[in-house]
């Protein structure tokens, strides 16, 4: 028996795991007590990594679509399908010819994090999606707005906090988000247990609700009223800090609120004005208080000035920056903020320069609305989008009227997948790359060290060698680029990393300033490809060696010699230095945003009508871990809360099955009658709907898509992210018991790979 440890890559808490392991076989999955930032904790899906591993359903060749139908392929035959279609498509229809969508593991293999962006660029499309805008793309072009990068996210001080308003998360199940804090339980509990207090708003009684002294229901995708109206509080009562060294826009931001004191607001957010303001007076009489938002708030229509709003509030009571309130992190490797000249930048450009085809929505970040990717591909027009690359991606589930998407890909002229499974997204493909198991790589945590409330670095080795006849995520992203630039991959990698060391020594602010990028390269030895990458970026980075400068600084080997991590301490204060904006200062009042403000006063008469929201639970992970019987076991989870009064009006009783139906779609769903729900709210979970081929897991556990519902033509503006919450929706009874009602067929059922064909 062997013992290795390793960090988790199935969500943002990045917990540090014990695997025992029996030759090729996983014993146990554990939590590893040792770990410098996890200490031990973990979640049933950690657990579950064992049997992600043993899944015989995952990918073991490539596919390839022949007459129709998705076969095994080698390697050497997938690549030369797509280098077969792709350069000729390029060449006949122009490069914004296919897109690409990146999905949410992307972010947790640090390869595929470095080598997404060099297939991008080497495609040179502008058609450039992710999931960031069916997630977190509001806090970012917030975030960006005001302190210079997409990445400069102020994160909660949990350990230290004495007051943490929580609005639309669910951490307990979540296990944070832009919050990395493995065991999220404990940091709450022991906030309460010195005396701190927790507010949750949502319109669900969560987990989280649940561990809170309060919880406030507020009607959905109103959150922003709420938010301004207690900034308008603090400005009215005098309870903004006096000082506030390095912000500029107050005065604005002050004019910006003033139409939404509490009273105004109270019937449009759901929440009582003296509820409102009794808890800007808290917020604003804690020593120290932190306020957090995430998905409720961010994938609503007023995604970006909720987000913008939760730093204002931050601002204003001098917690910003401070601990106990909100910091900024500083990561090992690949900060956006931690390199070049220190305290002012170039900010960023929202709107950004480019503009879809179709409804000419502006990309923010650099990409565009997902939302907006079937119309790109279904609408006519010699500019269409007629390839598509998904990596590690299921927007056949996760974006909104997915039915339109899925339609689209139909329409597609290529479509190249890297995934690990045959799903509702890849079925669709001509060609696709089986990802191996992520116990076969090594894992490092470039996105999530950027969001994590305290800063730590850890390098895992690969649990099993990698089989030589499988390449990683990264290798696969760099083939494709190499295919679409004409080159060879290794060539590629070495102009990569030359390019990141000439990057290195030209700032000037660098410990490497003025060196040879070539001897860089030549001191990074014999490792090539993501992991050279990494080492480069750590030994440049804020706490490296500076390749000599700083002989006890971090390397990739320093990493590797410490199996339980490194801790590089608690967040600190970084103002004004962590600042990358144009006036060096925290820009409060960016113009774009307190000219959508505006649009808040659409919500203020909004009626109670019908509306649908999300859900997680902590044994699914998006759309992808049904596969596995452990996260599947029990009673169906993917049913319909409805509160009593509702199911009261509507005839329903527990069991029954419902129709929900949007703009968009219709679903028929068992109903759980609860009230952990608002009234006049009703909410499924994201990621069911399983159409995967019949004798699998998830087949037997199919469940309903919410994102049928989802209208792809509600977004937030200016991030261009999605509204999946909030969605207007009628409910009625089907007058059919769930239980009597057959075992549901998969919406799409075939035979085993080899018997699947195009479904549309
Ligand atoms: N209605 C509604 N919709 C939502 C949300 C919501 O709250 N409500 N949440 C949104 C959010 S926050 C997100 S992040 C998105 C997620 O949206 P996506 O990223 O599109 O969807 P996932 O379900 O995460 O799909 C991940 C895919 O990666 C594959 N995969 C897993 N591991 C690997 C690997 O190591 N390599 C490769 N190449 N592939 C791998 C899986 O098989 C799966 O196909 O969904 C969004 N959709
Ligand atoms: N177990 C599990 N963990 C996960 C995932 C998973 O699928 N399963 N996905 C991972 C991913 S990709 C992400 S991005 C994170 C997300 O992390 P969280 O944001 O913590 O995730 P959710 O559980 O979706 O919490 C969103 C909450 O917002 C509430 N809500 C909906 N609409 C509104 C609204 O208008 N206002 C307010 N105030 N609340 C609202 C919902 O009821 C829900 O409780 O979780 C990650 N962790
Ligand atoms: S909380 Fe997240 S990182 Fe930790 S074990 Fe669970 S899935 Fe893995
Ligand atoms: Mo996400």
């Amino acid at each position: 028996m062997t013992v290795a440890f390793r960090t988790c890559p199935l969500c943002e808490a990045t917990c540090g795991l014990t695997i025992t392991t029996d030759g090729p076989d996983v014993l146990s999955v554990r939590g590893d007590p040792d770990d410098v930032g996890s200490h031990g904790f973990l979640c049933p899906k950690g657990v579950a990594l064992g049997d992600l591993h043993h899944d015989p359903d995952r990918l073991t060749t490539p596919l390839v679509r022949r007459d129709g139908v998705l076969v095994p392929a080698t390697f050497d035959e997938a690549y030369a399908e797509i280098e077969a279609r792709l350069p000729p498509l390029l060449a006949g229809h122009g490069r914004n010819a296919v897109a690409v969508y990146l999905g949410n593991p992307n972010s947790h293999d640090h390869a595929a994090t470095l080598y997404g962006p060099v297939l991008i660029r080497a495609l040179g499309t502008d058609q450039r999606y992710s999931a960031s805008t069916v997630d977190q793309m509001p806090k970012q072009v917030a975030s960006a707005l005001m302190f210079g990068t997409g990445l400069s996210i102020a994160i909660p001080d949990v350990d230290h906090t004495q007051f943490l308003l929580v609005l639309g998360a669910n951490p307990l199940v979540s296990n944070g988000s832009l919050f990395t804090a493995p065991d999220m339980p404990g940091r709450l509990r022991a906030l309460r247990r010195r005396g701190g207090r927790l507010v949750v708003v949502d319109p669900r009684r969560t987990r989280t609700a649940r561990a809170a002294d309060e919880h406030l229901t507020i009607r959905p995708g109103a959150d922003a009223l709420l938010l301004a109206a207690m900034a308008q509080t603090l400005f009215a009562d005098g309870l903004v800090v006096s000082s506030l060294p390095h912000v500029s826009g107050v005065e604005e931001v002050r004019e910006a609120v003033a139409s939404f004191p509490p009273e105004v607001v109270a019937q449009g957010c759901g929440v009582p004005a003296s509820t409102i303001r009794r808890l800007a007076h808290e917020l604003a009489a804690a020593p120290s208080a932190a306020v957090y938002g995430r998905i409720g708030t961010c994938t609503t229509a007023h995604g970006t000035v909720a987000s913008w709003l939760v730093d204002v509030l931050n601002t204003l009571t001098g917690n910003l920056d401070r601990p106990g309130g909100v910091l900024f992190p500083a990561a090992a490797a690949g900060g956006a903020n931690t390199a070049g000249p220190h305290g002012s930048g170039r900010g960023v450009r929202i709107p950004g320069s480019r503009r879809t085809r179709v409804r000419g929505l502006p990309s923010a970040l650099g990409e565009f609305p997902v939302a907006a990717l079937a119309e790109e591909i279904d609408t006519p027009g010699a500019d269409r989008v007629r390839a598509l690359i998904t990596v590690a991606g299921n927007p056949a589930l996760s974006t909104p009227n997915s039915a339109r998407l899925e339609a689209a890909l139909g329409q597609l002229d290529f479509m190249v997948s890297v995934d690990a499974y045959l799903n509702e997204t890849t079925r669709h493909a001509d060609v696709v790359l089986p990802a191996p198991s992520p116990l076969t790589r090594g894992h490092y945590d470039i996105v999530f060290a950027q969001f994590a409330a305290r800063n730590v670095a850890r390098w895992s080795p690969p649990v099993f060698p990698a089989d030589p006849a499988r390449p990683g995520d990264g290798e696969m992203l760099l083939r494709l680029a190499a295919i679409a630039a004409g080159t060879t991959a290794e060539a590629l990698d070495d102009a990569v990393t030359l390019t990141a060391a000439a990057a290195a020594v030209a700032d000037p602010c660098s410990p490497v300033h003025g060196r040879d990028p070539a001897e860089l390269v030549a001191a990074l030895g014999s490792r090539r490809g993501a992991d050279r990458l990494l080492d480069l970026l750590l030994r440049t980075g804020p706490y490296g060696d500076g390749f000599g400068a700083d002989p006890d600084g971090l390397t990739l080997d320093v990493l590797a010699a410490a199996p339980h991590g490194v801790d590089l301490g608690p967040l600190q204060p970084r103002l004004p230095d962590v600042l990358r904006t144009p006036s060096g200062t925290v820009e409060l009042a960016p113009p774009v945003i307190i000219a959508d403000a505006e649009r808040l006063h659409d919500l203020l008469g909004a009626s109670d009508g019908p509306v649908l929201v999300g859900r997680r639970d902590l044994r699914s992970n998006n759309s992808w871990m049904h596969n596995l019987p452990a996260m599947v076991r029990g009673a169906d989870r993917c049913t319909l809360h409805v509160n009593p009064v509702d199911a009261a009006a509507l005839g329903l009783v527990d069991g029954d099955r419902a129709r929900v139906t949007s703009r968009v779609g219709s679903v028929e769903a068992p109903v759980t009658i609860t009230d952990d729900i608002r009234p006049g709210v009703v909410s499924l979970p994201h990621g069911w709907g399983h159409a995967t081929h019949a004798g699998t897991v998830a087949a037997a556990h199919p469940g309903v898509n919410s994102n049928l519902l989802t209208d792809e033509l509600v977004i937030d503006p200016l991030s261009g992210n999605a509204a999946l919450n909030a969605i207007p929706v009628t409910v009625t009874a089907t007058g059919e018991p769930a239980a009597s009602t057959p075992p549901r067929e998969p919406a799409v059922s075939g035979d085993r790979v080899g018997g699947f064909g195009r479904t549309t």
